[in-house]
């Protein structure tokens, strides 16, 4: 009974993890993980088209918490942004408060077809919370002539990689739909982003002590 009843959990588990697997095959982002905090250059894949179609449309929804949101030009494609009120404001570059911020970007009529057994990354610059566990969702829509493909799917509550049950969360999560938002998983990192930020601790962690530099300056 028990051995029967184990084989099953296993099979289930194998059936999930190849579920996993391939949602790679789907939209995702290439950035799997991010330092919390940083601004951050991230590129959504998109990795087919609509079965047989080109694709002609693509639209990615900005998370909450992630701001100062600036795509990269691209002379493929016409990029445009949908805004969103934030409310109440947070502080954004310099102390000015942040009240509006890109909730949408939409990359659309491509100068020539973005075929549908080639991948193309879209590529956007951005803020990242501070907020290290939290695993943040791309909500995505790939949008061809006759048919669209959505990776609009979210966790029913936010998953944190702090839980003690996230590894089982998240891979239920991932067998549970072919329809997944893309995903980043947001990490503490060793030092602030920038060396102005940084302290002799930090400085140690980059291999130079503060007295090597001194040494240096002479
Ligand atoms: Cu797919």
């Amino acid at each position: 009974m028990l051995k029967s009843a184990l084989l099953t959990t296993a099979a289930f588990g194998a059936a999930a993890l190849m579920t996993a697997a391939t949602a790679s095959a789907h939209n995702y982002m290439t950035t799997l993980r991010a330092p919390a905090g940083y601004m951050a250059d991230l590129e959504a894949r998109v990795a087919h088209g609509c079965l047989a179609e080109d694709v002609t449309e693509v639209r990615l929804k900005i998370p909450e918490g992630v701001y100062r949101v600036t795509p990269l030009t691209t002379r493929d494609w016409e990029v445009e942004t949908e805004m969103r009120e934030v409310d109440p404001p947070v502080p954004g570059d310099g102390g000015r408060p942040i009240t509006r911020t890109v909730d949408t970007i939409i990359w659309k009529n491509p100068s020539s077809p973005m075929l549908y057994n080639r991948q193309e990354g879209f590529k956007f610059r951005a803020k990242l919370p501070n907020e290290p566990g939290k695993v943040l969702f791309w909500q995505m829509v790939n949008i061809c002539p006759e048919g669209r493909d959505p990776y609009t799917d979210l966790p029913e509550t936010a998953l944190d990689v702090k839980d003690h049950d996230f590894a089982k969360k998240f891979e239920e999560l991932m067998g549970s739909s072919a329809h997944v938002a893309p995903y980043t998983v947001l990490y503490k990192p060793d030092m602030p982003q920038y060396p102005w930020e940084w302290s002799a601790e930090d400085m140690q962690l980059t291999g130079m002590t503060p007295s090597e530099q001194t040494a240096e300056a002479k």
